[in-house]
């Protein structure tokens, strides 16, 4: 009974993992967080943003904060007359939607002079892993680890009820 119950749960989790953790949480300049003279460019550079993931802002609260602009906005460091300035400190931006994506700080000159400037580029949700076989176009090392993570949550739960002979 309590074997049973067991096995339910790894195959629950066996199917249910791969779709929580496919969504990443990107903390913007990681341990630098959100700050000025830091090159947010060469940050974004290398990663791939998909629907469904967050932007973590990390600062001091009151040092920085967050806007969301349009493309002409960023390039001229302008803030939108109507935004609204994301402020705690630690500001989770979730990715609702594809495209280009503009982030800058409002405080002072930080985006003028200090490069406090984020622009990314929001690709489709990642796909389910409920589909009939992984997309052999998944490129990102990060997603590969995941998946053999995955798979060998798969193949340890297959030798456990293997073992078991249940
Ligand atoms: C920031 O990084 C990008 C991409 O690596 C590079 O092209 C750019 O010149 C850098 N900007 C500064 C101000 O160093
Ligand atoms: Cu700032």
């Amino acid at each position: 009974m309590a074997l049973n119950q067991l096995l339910i749960t790894f195959a629950i989790v066996a199917v249910v993992l791969p779709q929580v953790v496919l969504a990443t949480e990107f903390v913007v300049g990681d341990n630098s967080g959100w700050t000025i003279n830091f090159n947010y460019t060469a940050w974004a550079k290398d990663k791939e943003f998909h629907v469904g993931d967050k932007l973590v802002f990390k600062y001091p609260a009151g040092k920085h904060n967050v806007f969301k602009v349009n493309g002409a906005e960023f390039k001229d460091c302008v803030i939108p007359p109507v935004g609204v300035a994301q402020n705690t400190g630690n500001d989770i931006i979730p990715l609702a939607a594809e495209g280009e994506k503009w982030y800058i700080c409002g405080i002072a000159k930080h985006c003028e002079s200090g490069g406090q400037k984020l622009a990314i580029n929001v690709l489709p949700a990642t796909e389910k892993w409920t589909a009939p076989a992984p997309a052999p176009t998944i490129p990102s090392s990060a997603k590969e680890i995941l998946t053999s993570r995955y798979q060998l949550l798969v193949a340890v739960t297959v030798a456990i009820a293997m073992i078991l002979n249940v």
